[in-house]
């Protein structure tokens, strides 16, 4: 395929615009341009997709399939450009036709379908499965509305809907033909046949239609092109007239409506659940869609009967959110292919792998039994059957584990528990980072794993450089390619040629330049967007991911007031100013989180008007944090603040592209930190505060007291009478849940415990920074080792030691 020049696509941009808006380009708006942009590369995709297909067809390819509720793919116009090799083209022909690039990439808006680390991960994965050129593709759903966007009005986060199909998106295509059925509640009826067996009818059912969206997913410069299937649940044809009886009439004008309602919006709980039927519903809807999908796809490409489905298949289920994958593949096996239970069991053992992305308890999803048993009655049947099976076999086989049964049961205390369902059906359970996955072997999953051991296994998580380096910061990308060429595009772990350079002054100058030019790009944003103007030679200090206590957005903001504190005592404080920087959505259902959010703003408030502290310090929230934004922030960020308490992120993904773009990491020893910390070393990052063992051991056998920290700490005394005395509230009882969560709760997130060594750690990195050529040294040095966190090297993995497919 030849890539296009920048004439050639103003050329074929030009023709577009004037046959289809009949209107000469000058006349265009960066609508109308944008539209013009896509359709172009969709012209140059359209071949490479159908000539992918094929070849996955005739050379009978295995593929895997990633199954997930989430894929936060954000926009797409400049990675499809990038990854086809036509980006810079692209620049010079806007530019060239009179348009400012930026703004027609902005008329594309986020594609949101997803919370956070784990829908933006699925993302980077399926980058990187196109451009290593393995057959995977994703199944997600395709909600009408994406994650909230958020307004902060008066400091308080104001959720919005985010209909993000108002206008028409370019890169769907509708496969009507693909379109399948998928039934909810019903009855189960069974018949015993002539030669024994069971037949099973299950009748009565609500039936859905599940129509797929493609979406291609286009590798970097390999004409490999994948496919992102996203349902759409919509009434199947035939609904009765409103001839006949009125009230069967309304009846199916609300289940009409309820149906859509499937397809509706995406769940906005970040490592949290809600027991909600319409989310179950969510997901029986993607996962029999999916399943159903494959097998036929199955059958028609490779003309096998379904016992070499695993052969050919393998499914990644992302979380345990498409877990009813399991048992679906088990009836369709069943009911439909007329397989006996052992058969059936052997195959979907064979096909499934796990990935556990969170220990946090309250993410743990479990269906009540009455909830499931009404909603999807044979499903239901079958893993009730999985769950006696299974501990019958522990019974028998396990004797030494007897006991456990209450605690290892796939169905107990009237719930159905997913994560137990996932681990006995999966080959493979893996988690996101070493520490995490060490957590989950010795405590949450221990039971699991001295059951099956060969099943456990860790994946440290990844990020694509090519969306998260290359689209996002092309200055310091065209600086690394002068300095080592570009072998690193391809073999990301070649960064770590850069350690060559450490020591090269003008090097080094160099690097600072490109910080210094993205950051007064960010601050020349900042203004345009708040009216406030940022210090451009001030720290950029960056939080940007969701709203959780166990992130701890507060601990920053405790510093902040701190600072703030010392500065208001003595004004003439030597200091160097700093610039606070935070992004984050709350849960809308969470009440401390948003609290937080109008704590962050309520400082702000004061911090960026007092004339005490205004040229020293800066406090800035950026409203409505999305994929974008974050690809805004990023290249400009400085201090990276990843300071979760220990053990409680899984992994992080956000600190990956911060030390890929030459932040340094202020953080816990936790998640995928504890990995930077092994490259890089501790004198090239700022560690602090307990470890896991520590956290894990208080919350076991007790010992801490929050309160006596309070009562020892003149700082921290002062920032919580601060809190709870109304000084920072529009009125006295503002901030009082924050002050009693940790006063009368023992600070379930040890903020307090970790005050001091996080202040410390912020002194240190102050007198760091001091020496230009230090910070910079350690910069690089971090961005040198940053080629592991590519999500190619993590696709890699998962290729060689779960998913076992080749190359094509
Ligand atoms: C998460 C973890 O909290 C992160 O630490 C991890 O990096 C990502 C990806 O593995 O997964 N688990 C989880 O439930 N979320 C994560 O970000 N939250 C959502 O995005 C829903």
């Amino acid at each position: 395929m030849k890539r296009l020049t920048a004439e050639d696509l103003k050329a074929r941009m030009t023709t577009y615009i004037n046959t289809t808006y009949r209107l000469d380009v000058k006349e265009a708006t960066e609508e109308e341009v944008f539209y013009a942009l896509a359709a172009v590369v969709n012209e140059q995709v359209k071949p490479l997709w159908d000539k992918t297909n094929e070849r996955y067809k005739s050379e009978q390819t295995r593929q895997v399939y990633y199954l997930s509720m989430e894929f936060l793919i954000g926009r797409l116009i400049e990675s499809n450009l990038l990854n086809l090799g036509m980006l810079k083209e692209a620049n010079q022909a806007l530019q060239e036709l009179g348009f400012q690039a930026e703004d027609v990439f902005t008329v594309e808006q986020d594609a949101a379908l997803g919370n956070g680390g784990l829908g933006r991960l699925a993302a980077c994965f399926l980058d990187s499965l196109a451009s290593l050129n393995y057959p995977g593709h994703g199944y997600g759903i395709r909600y009408r509305y994406g994650l909230f966007e958020q307004r902060i009005i008066h400091g308080n986060q104001v959720e919005l809907p985010d209909y993000w199909l108002k206008k028409p998106y370019p890169w769907e295509v509708r496969r009507e033909e693909e379109a399948c059925v998928v039934q909810f509640q019903g009855i189960v009826r069974m018949h015993q046949r002539r030669n024994g067996s069971l037949e099973i009818n299950h009748e009565h059912t609500d039936k859905v239609l599940a129509v797929p969206y493609d979406v291609p997913v286009i590798g970097y410069e390999n004409e490999t092109v994948n496919t992102l299937r996203l349902w759409s649940a919509e009434p199947v044809s035939g609904a009765p007239d409103n001839s006949g009886d009125q009230e069967e009439f309304y009846h199916h004008l609300d289940f009409e409506h309820s149906i859509e309602q499937l397809s509706g919006f995406l769940y906005p709980d970040d490592s949290s659940y809600e027991g909600k039927e319409l989310r179950l519903k969510q997901q029986y809807f993607l996962v029999s869609a999916s399943v159903q999908n494959m097998i036929k796809q199955f059958k028609k490409n490779y003309r096998l009967s379904s016992k070499h489905f695993p052969e050919k298949i393998v499914i990644q289920i992302n979380d345990t959110h498409p877990s009813l994958s399991i048992p679906e593949l088990m009836r369709i096996l069943m009911d439909e292919e007329d397989l006996g239970w052992d058969e059936a069991w052997e195959i979907t053992t064979r096909v499934f792998a796990y990935t556990n992305h969170t220990t946090l308890s309250e993410a743990l999803e479990t269906w009540p039994i009455a909830m499931m048993q009404k909603l999807l009655p044979r499903i239901y049947m079958i893993i009730d059957e999985i769950n006696e099976r299974f501990c019958q076999g522990i019974w028998f086989d396990h004797k030494e584990k007897r006991d456990k049964i209450p605690e290892l049961a796939i169905i107990a205390d009237e719930q159905v528990h997913m994560a137990r369902l996932a681990i006995v059906a999966s080959f493979s359970v893996n988690g996101v980072a070493n520490i995490h996955t060490e957590i989950l072997k010795k405590k949450e999953m221990k039971e699991f794993h001295e059951l099956y051991p060969e099943r456990f296994n860790n994946k440290t998580n990844g990020i694509t450089h090519r969306r998260w380096l290359m689209q996002v910061n092309p200055k310091l990308t065209s600086l690394i390619q002068d300095i080592i060429g570009d072998q690193w595009v391809k073999r990301p772990k070649q960064l770590i040629s850069l350690l060559r350079f450490q020591h090269d002054k003008d090097v080094l100058e160099q690097f600072a330049k490109v910080k210094n030019e993205n950051k007064l790009a960010l601050a020349n944003f900042i203004h345009q967007q708040m009216g406030i103007t940022v210090d451009d030679q001030s720290i950029f200090d960056v939080q940007i991911k969701r709203l959780h206590e166990y992130k701890r957005q507060l601990l920053n903001v405790f510093h902040i007031i701190y600072l703030y504190n010392e500065l208001k005592e003595n004004p003439n404080l030597d200091m160097t100013p700093r610039t606070f920087i935070f992004g984050a959505k709350a849960a809308p259902s969470y009440h401390l989180a948003k609290e937080v959010i109008k704590l962050i703003n309520t400082v702000a408030s004061i911090v960026n008007y007092d004339k005490d502290t205004k040229g020293k310090l800066k406090v800035i929230f950026l409203e409505n944090y999305n994929v974008s934004l974050a690809e805004k922030i990023i290249p400009a960020a400085e201090i990276s603040e990843q300071i979760s308490t220990a053990s409680k992120e899984a992994s992080g993904t956000g600190n990956m592209k911060f030390m890929m773009n030459g932040a340094l990491t202020m953080g816990t020893m936790d998640g995928a930190n504890v990995e930077i910390y092994d490259l890089v070393g501790e004198e090239n990052m700022f560690i602090f505060g307990l470890r896991a063992e520590e956290v894990l051991d208080y919350y076991q056998h007790g010992g801490y007291h929050a309160r006596d920290i309070y009562n020892k700490d003149d700082r921290v005394r002062r920032i919580l009478d601060q809190l709870n005395n109304g000084e920072f509230g529009t009125h006295d009882i503002e901030f009082k849940d924050i002050y009693y969560n940790i006063l009368y709760h023992n600070d379930p997130y040890f903020v307090l415990k970790d005050f001091e060594p996080y202040i410390e750690a912020h002194e240190y990195a102050e007198s760091v920074y001091r020496d230009k050529m230090k910070w910079q040294r350690m910069s690089l040095i971090n961005i040198a080792h940053s080629g592991k966190f590519s999500s190619d090297r993590t696709i890699q993995e998962y290729v060689n030691d779960i998913w076992k497919i080749n190359p094509t």
